[in-house]
């Protein structure tokens, strides 16, 4: 399969080592999305005036974009459900953070409005984390929350403590393959000091006496790029140098030892299950300079894991701005955000990420009991592999005779839109979607796309006539929704 892979893998190579919404960034620009009038006409059949969430009534308007599939999700709530791996992770997550330091919070509501999601944070009004191919919309002013970072604000207002622990679902429209899903779950953490409030108003200080409080462990950490850099990587001007090499080390250190303690846990299971000598070669993990909006210096923490460099995290120290505007002028401190599957995944061996939403006991029953006794975790053992059924569909854009109004031109069509498409029409009966061939023609100028769809169940073996019926839903849809014209 190295052929198909290729596209995709080439699509996701460039975000390694690089912040999601950085690297959004710099893929997309928001003007080349199209204006509302594609949602308008995509949905306009379908789109119900209001919808319920989590028991709350909101209005729809032609921004509206959430496939009922998703809705649906918003109720499943995995990081609270006892012993569910995503659950039993961010137990293990929040038995660094002292709760008498860091308060948590975990029972925030998904829909927030875009100022929460994205301008509390600095984000500019064209960055392209706003465009409708990546962020599901309620309306115009109200969304999924894409991140849990969307709670910071109102937090350095209210939290009463100097930190917190948030855990959330969260929403990003995305491609489909075994590591990505328009659902998962984020764990956001914070720790501020007070100038009003330490010893002698010398924050440096006060914060290195917490960091020497702090434990220490034997992981091999690579941390070559300085405390921070005038071009890459910029000191606040609210900040000493001083005071950011301070928060920045307390930072690190704190976020060591969470790593330090999922990958002991992780290696603790693996030998228990399968009778193996303990590893005693040490875990291995880098910072790498980063970008996000609302912090600066930022960092991502990267592990060494199976042969490859994975990235599990973003942090940095919070912006001064986010502090002023919460009427805290005097606080200063920092900030991370962590993907919780990306790290069940690791804890527990688990291949794919659609097993999480699965409710088939042969995946629940494996971890009944781990959250009260975190020393009975065990890696995942996965159920019996059903066969995949690949089938391509291959369609021109922009014809002219589109059911959309002239929808699914090639200056329109994002890749995400397909995956919408199949999610619509065969949900988690799909392992992965690769864009394997594209074409223009030489002479009209016209596009055509070739993707090849994996239709696999996690649960059991498809039959042929379910697969053919799923991928003509997903052709029907696409001519329907987008106009293409298939070939
Ligand atoms: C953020 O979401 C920032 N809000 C993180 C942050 C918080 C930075 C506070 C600074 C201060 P990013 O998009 O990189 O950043 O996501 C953070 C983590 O979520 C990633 O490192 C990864 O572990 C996880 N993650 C991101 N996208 C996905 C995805 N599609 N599937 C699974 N996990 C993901
Ligand atoms: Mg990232």
């Amino acid at each position: 399969m190295a052929g198909p892979r290729c596209v995709a893998s080439a699509l996701r190579l460039r975000a390694a080592g690089r912040s999601g919404l950085a690297l959004l960034l710099q893929q997309r620009s928001p003007g080349s999305a199209s204006p509302a009038r594609r949602w308008q006409a995509a949905y306009s059949s379908g789109r119900p005036k209001t919808v319920e969430i989590n028991g709350k009534t909101y209005p729809t308007d032609p921004w509206f974009n959430v496939p009922s599939s998703v809705l649906s999700l918003t109720s499943r709530k995995l990081h609270l459900q006892k012993d569910h791996p995503v659950s039993i992770t961010r137990k293990i997550i929040e038995s660094v953070f002292p709760a008498s330091t860091y308060r948590y919070y975990n029972t925030f509501d998904p829909v927030v409005s875009t100022y929460e999601n994205f301008d509390s944070l600095g984000f500019p009004p064209d960055h392209p984390g706003r465009a409708r191919t990546d962020t599901y919309y309620i309306n115009e002013s109200t969304l999924l929350r894409t991140h849990t970072s969307a709670h910071e604000a109102e937090l350095f207002r209210s939290n009463p403590t100097g930190g917190y622990l948030i855990s959330a679902d969260v929403y990003r429209r995305d491609e489909i393959d075994r590591s990505h899903y328009p659902v998962f779950h984020q764990m956001e953490g914070a720790r501020y000091w007070d100038r009003s409030k330490v010893p002698h108003g010398d924050l440096a200080a006060a914060v290195l006496e917490d960091l020497g409080r702090l434990p220490r462990h034997d992981m091999t950490v690579q941390d070559p790029s300085p405390p921070f850099h005038a071009e890459r990587n910029p000191l606040q001007p609210h900040h000493g140098p001083a005071e950011a090499e301070a928060v920045g080390a307390h930072l690190k250190r704190s976020l060591e030892l969470m790593v330090h303690e999922i990958f002991t846990r992780a290696r603790k299971a693996a030998v228990l299950a399968e009778g193996a000598a303990p590893q005693d070669k040490p875990l291995e993990v880098r910072w790498v300079e980063a970008y996000f909006p609302f912090t600066s210096p930022s960092w991502e923490l990267e592990v060494h894991y199976q042969g490859d460099w994975l990235e599990i995290l973003g942090c940095g120290v919070s912006q001064q701005s986010l502090h002023i505007h919460a009427g805290k002028p005097d606080q200063v401190g920092w900030a991370f955000g962590i993907g919780l599957e990306r790290v069940a995944m690791l804890l527990f061996q688990i291949p794919d990420i659609r097993l999480f939403w699965s409710q088939d006991e042969r995946f629940l029953s494996q971890f009944r009991g781990v959250e009260d006794h975190l020393d009975r975790l065990r890696p995942f053992e996965p159920f019996s592999k059903h066969p995949p059924c690949y089938k391509d569909v291959s369609f021109w854009l922009g014809s002219s005779s589109a059911a959309g109004g002239g929808l699914g031109g090639a200056a329109d069509w994002h890749d995400n839109d397909l995956m919408e498409v199949v999610r619509d029409a065969a949900g988690d009966c799909v392992e992965d979607v690769q864009l394997v061939d594209r074409f223009t023609h030489p002479k009209t100028g016209r596009k055509s796309l070739c993707y090849r769809i994996n239709y696999r169940s996690l649960e059991r073996t498809l039959t042929n006539a379910e697969t053919n019926e799923m991928h003509q839903r997903v052709v029907d849809g696409l001519v329907k929704r987008f106009g293409v014209e298939i070939r």
